[in-house]
C-alpha cells in the first residue's frame, strides 16, 4: 500500500510584471482569474518585458498527484521527454468546480487538463494521450491497430475506470465512515470483470495492441497497477502482473508516487 498522497505544487522561477507570465505564476487554483484564451502570440504581441530571468512558456498539467487519470498524462509526458509544469488541485473539495476553473480551464470541471503553450486547454485523459502520442511511436500507424488502441481507451473509461478507480477513491480519499463504502461490493464485482478481460489478453501478449507499447497500455496501467489500493487482489492475475513489470521497465518510466 502506498503512503497517503501529499499534494505538491511545482514552481519555476519566472519574471514578474508580465501578464502572460503572471498566469504561469499561479501556485494555487484559488488564485485563478478570468483571462483571454490565447495568452501570448509571438507573431502579433509585443514580447513581454523580460527581467534577468527567462520567460518560460511550457506545457502545464492541471493535476492531482493521487489521480490515475492525471498520472497517465504525467507518464507519457515523461516518456516523450517533454518539459511541463503542474498545478495541483484538491479533487475532494470542489477546487475544479469553481466558476473560474469552469470558465478558464475546463467546462468539464475535472483534472487532468493539459494547457498548451498558447493557452488552449484540453481535458479528458485519453484525449490528451491521443493528442500527445499521435505522431509518435506510442500510437500505431496502421489503421486497424489505431482502432484497437481506441477500443482499449473506451473500454478503460466505460468498463474499468468507473469501478477500479472509484473503489480506490472511496478507500483512500474519503473518510473511513463514508456511506459510499456501500458501493464497494458492486465496484469490486464490475472491476474484477474488467480485470479478467485484461488478463485474457495479457496472459498471452506482451502489450494490449499488437507487439508494442502504446497509449492503450498507459491508459489501462494507471489504475490497474494500483488496483490493490481499491481493495482488489491481483494474486490470480499473472498476465497482468507480468505486464506491470514490463511497463515499469519501459524507457523513461516514472512511478505514480515518486516518493514511495
Ligand atoms: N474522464 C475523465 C475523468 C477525470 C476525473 O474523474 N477526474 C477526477 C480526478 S481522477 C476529478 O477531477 N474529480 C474532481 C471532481 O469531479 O470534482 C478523464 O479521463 O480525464
Amino acid at each position: 500500500m502506498d503512503p497517503p498522497f501529499k499534494a505538491r505544487t511545482y514552481t519555476t522561477p519566472i519574471p514578474e510584471n508580465t501578464s502572460a507570465v503572471a498566469r504561469h505564476n499561479r501556485t494555487s487554483p484559488k488564485g485563478l482569474t478570468k483571462r483571454p484564451r490565447n495568452r501570448y502570440d509571438p507573431t502579433t504581441d509585443n514580447a513581454p518585458e523580460l527581467t534577468n530571468k527567462r520567460l518560460i512558456l511550457m506545457l502545464i498539467l492541471h493535476d492531482n498527484t493521487a489521480s490515475g487519470n492525471a498520472y497517465k498524462v504525467r507518464l507519457l509526458l515523461h516518456q516523450l521527454g517533454l518539459d511541463f509544469r503542474t498545478i495541483q488541485y484538491d479533487v475532494t473539495t470542489g477546487e475544479t468546480r469553481t466558476p473560474a476553473y469552469l470558465a478558464e480551464i475546463s467546462d468539464i470541471g475535472r483534472i487532468p487538463v493539459l494547457e498548451l503553450e498558447d493557452g488552449r486547454c484540453l481535458p479528458e485523459s485519453n484525449a490528451i494521450l491521443y493528442y500527445l502520442a499521435r505522431d509518435t511511436g506510442f500510437f500505431p500507424d496502421d489503421k486497424w491497430a489505431q482502432a484497437e488502441v481506441m477500443k482499449w481507451l473506451f473500454f478503460e473509461q466505460y468498463s474499468h475506470e468507473p469501478f477500479v478507480a472509484v473503489a480506490k477513491y472511496i478507500l483512500t480519499m474519503l473518510p473511513e465512515d463514508t456511506p459510499r463504502r456501500a458501493e464497494l461490493p458492486r465496484l469490486h464485482e464490475k472491476g474484477y470483470e474488467a480485470l479478467q478481460i485484461l488478463e485474457s489478453r495479457l496472459a498471452s501478449a506482451d502489450f494490449l495492441v499488437g507487439e508494442s507499447y502504446t497509449i492503450a497500455d498507459i491508459a489501462l496501467f494507471a489504475y490497474t497497477h494500483k488496483a490493490e489500493m481499491g481493495g482488489f487482489s491481483l494474486k490470480d492475475y499473472g498476465g497482468i502482473r507480468a505486464w506491470i513489470n514490463r511497463m515499469e521497465a519501459t524507457a523513461g518510466f516514472t512511478p505514480m508516487f515518486p516518493e514511495s
